[in-house]
């Protein structure tokens, strides 16, 4: 007898920096979503598909919930909250850094949540026993509802076996997309994807926040990929500090982008960036829906 087919959407969901795109490339096996050590780093929601013969998982990874202070913000909320709306399988990850804040609204709304959530206690790396145990006694207060699973993405300790769980809770249904899809997002958006972690990783403060980077062109032929990407920022002051003295500062954030780019497409690839300003950007509403995020 024919085996039934099995699919669904698991969310990955909690607060910045708690390792949540790091554990989304474990599940996924591909370098798929963007990591940096500073908060904020995934605004949209980025989803990594993974097809065996009988089941489809379908993992999104959500930016860190934040408090809406500014457009972009309250747009980038709207994602993680739609995360929980759509949810066969809800992957609440939390790590042994941050501080629990049990008012927290997200939280809150997670508590109310219908599906299985995995709650998974990421970086155990940096702690203890003893320590474990107590954060372990404090979450089952929290979310009596969820199974808690002590992991560390970084190095791997026990991603199996929230594989196996995830897909002990895949429901009966057919694929929802392309059984050889890697991902919903095309090509262009890893490109923009890549330039922007080399940004948050190359400039201090607010830069990397008030930059948006759109690619221009993105052609490609047998020898190498063409690719124009303009970085969008707010000031002129912004501009000179993006470009750096004699243009030093673009050139070695595009020669440590090209070289990612190469590495995701298996390509030679010739990356052109002009940086580009456009006042306000982030609050403007046309503006914001031109570079895609949903308002
Ligand atoms: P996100 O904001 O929730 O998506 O978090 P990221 O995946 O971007 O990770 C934030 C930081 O935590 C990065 O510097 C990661 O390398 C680090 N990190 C992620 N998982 C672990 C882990 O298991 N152990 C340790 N020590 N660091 C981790
Ligand atoms: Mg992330
Ligand atoms: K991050």
């Amino acid at each position: 007898m024919e085996k039934k087919h099995k699919s669904g959407f698991v969310n990955i969901v909690g607060n910045p920096n708690v390792g949540k795109s790091t554990l989304m490339n474990r599940l996924v096996g591909e370098r798929i979503s963007i990591i940096t050590s500073k908060a904020q780093t995934t605004r949209h929601r980025i989803m990594g598909i993974v097809n065996t013969e009988d089941m489809q998982i379908v993992y999104s990874d959500t930016p860190g919930v934040l408090r809406p202070n500014y457009k972009l913000q309250e747009s980038m909320l709207n994602f993680s909250e739609s995360a929980l709306d759509d949810a066969d399988v809800l992957l609440y990850v939390t790590d042994v850094i941050e501080t629990i804040d049990k008012n927290e609204e997200f939280l809150q709304q997670v508590q109310k949540e219908k599906c299985p959530i995995l709650l998974l206690i990421n970086k155990i790396d940096l702690t203890d026993q003893a320590k474990l145990e107590a954060l372990v006694q404090e979450w089952k207060s929290i979310l009596p509802q969820a199974e808690i699973i002590p992991i560390s993405a970084l190095s791997n300790f026990n991603i199996d076996y929230v594989k196996q769980r995830v897909a002990e809770l895949m429901p009966e249904s057919p694929p929802y997309f392309e059984k050889d899809a890697l991902t919903d997002k095309p090509a262009r958006f890893f490109v923009t994807e890549i330039i922007r972690e080399k940004i948050l990783l190359y400039y201090q403060k607010e830069i990397p926040y008030a930059v948006e980077v759109v690619v221009e062109l993105f052609k490609e032929d047998d020898e190498m990929i063409h690719i124009k990407a303009l970085i969008i920022c707010e000031r002129d002051s912004q501009k000179g500090i993006i470009i750096g003295h004699k243009g030093q500062a673009l050139k070695k954030v595009g020669a440590m982008a090209r070289k990612d780019i190469e590495r995701f497409f298996e390509k030679k690839v010739f990356l052109e960036m002009f940086v580009k300003v456009e006042k306000d950007w982030r609050n403007r509403d046309n503006m914001l829906r031109a570079f895609g995020y949903r308002l």
